[in-house]
């Protein structure tokens, strides 16, 4: 009999396989919950954080304020290299990395990243629980002892010890609050001031979501999830919606959004044979996971709907473009798989030197982008070819968020 993804996921961890999160705990294998599936929330005025800078208004998105369109401006992609515990800045044209930053004190094992629309990056710390805000653009450091000059990381491969790079903002500590893990995570879709979701497991195993006041890391809103006991794990993967909600799954069970004003959660029941991993938002707001049971599943108009790919594989890290064209890390095989918009047949991409994908990004370019745990790489990928137009070496990189931000750009960026 084969055993279920979870079952897999948590004995290749125990096995030391690599495609793994190294947190204690196995209740992840509990029976997944059945219950009615709500129906989803009425649609809701963008919730406005209004623009009142003056900064930057050159360039128009087409619904995006002062970000550039697509294809302008900065590209950059930021990776965790999670047994190190620092995090790298690729620029994605040079396909090279420019900068490393560590992301917290005693080994933080960094994971998601979140880059807001101005392009600054939170980091998720799993196991000093905690996230760090890292400025996007050497304007947004802040020369914290007064010497007059911005001291920080400008290079591949150096990395200034930790509190000493002055790009590094803020550390928002969770352990202090009795918290493990940070997961989950995205900024607000919003240019100026953007608040941050972040989520995390409490001692009793409660799942728990914050939202944090993006300049000062301050704590502003706590909520808990008390009906889903035998956890390790907190919100797995998340991404905020154009209304500045929050969307988020927990690993293996239910798809959860956050009303950004009312802070109402609302739980959409997985269809039992689902198993979410990663998860993201296409441009028009809908969810989208990567299963371990080896299904894309889309959640719109009320219901879930499955893009079957291969039961035998295992989805991880999931992304779409501007179009609404899906991607999903695969393993076994090993590779992308890829759902056009609008279709509902899937086609695979294989990569040369592919090991283990886990997760996958959309560059403002359009390039897609593959994090590979056991080959130590990101690898950009022509989406029209399939073309692989080459790789950055990074040291065992667990990232499967949206990590170039265009996931979260895609909220409130319309293309034409
Ligand atoms: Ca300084």
């Amino acid at each position: 009999m084969r055993r279920t993804a979870i079952d897999w996921f948590l004995g290749a961890c125990a096995l030391g396989l690599g495609a793994c999160e190294t947190d204690d705990g196995t209740s992840n294998a509990a029976p997944l919950p059945s219950g009615d599936t709500d129906l989803p929330a009425p649609p809701v005025p963008p919730s406005s954080l209004p623009a009142d800078g003056s900064e930057d208004d050159s360039g128009d998105g087409g619904g995006g304020g002062g970000l550039p369109p697509p294809g302008e401006g900065d590209s950059f992609l930021w990776v965790s290299s999670s047994p190190s515990g620092y995090v790298v800045k690729i620029d994605t044209r040079e396909i090279a990395e420019i900068a490393r930053y560590a992301t917290g004190p005693t080994n933080p094992d960094p994971s998601r990243t979140s880059v807001s629309l101005r392009g600054d990056v939170a980091v998720a710390n799993r196991h000093y629980g905690s996230v760090t805000k890292i400025a996007g653009s050497e304007d947004g450091c802040v020369d914290a002892n007064g010497d007059g000059v911005v001291t920080t990381s400008r290079g591949a491969g150096e990395l200034l010890e930790w509190g000493a790079d002055e790009c590094v903002l803020w550390f928002s500590d969770i352990r202090n609050r009795g918290g493990t893990g940070a997961r989950g995570m995205s900024w607000e879709a919003v240019e100026e001031d953007p608040r941050l979701w972040i989520g995390w497991l409490d001692q009793a195993g409660v799942p728990t979501v914050e939202r944090l006041d993006g300049t000062t890391g301050e704590v502003l809103d706590t909520l808990a999830l008390s009906d889903q006991p035998g956890l390790a794990y907190g919100p797995y993967g998340g991404a905020a919606d154009a209304d500045g909600g929050f969307w988020f799954v927990l690993l293996g069970r239910p798809l959860y959004h956050v009303d950004a004003q009312t802070l109402e959660i609302v739980e959409y029941d997985n269809p039992a044979s689902a198993s979410f991993y990663g998860m993201t938002l296409d441009p028009q707001g809908n969810p989208w996971m990567a299963g371990l049971d080896g299904s894309v599943w889309r959640w719109a108009e009320g219901q879930f709907a499955e893009y079957p790919f291969d039961a035998e594989a295992y989805l991880r890290g999931i992304a779409t473009n501007p179009q609404g064209d899906v991607f999903a890390a695969v393993n076994e095989p090993c590779g992308v798989l890829r759902i056009r918009q609008g279709e509902s047949a899937s086609d695979f991409v294989q990569i040369a030197g592919c090991a283990e994908p886990v997760g996958v990004s959309v560059d403002i370019d359009g390039y897609v982008w593959v994090i590979d745990y056991a080959a130590s790489a990101a690898f950009k990928v022509d989406p029209t070819t399939d073309e692989l137009l080459g790789q950055v070496e990074v040291v065992l990189p667990y990232t499967y968020s949206d990590m170039t931000g265009v996931g979260l750009r895609n909220q409130v960026v319309t293309v034409g």
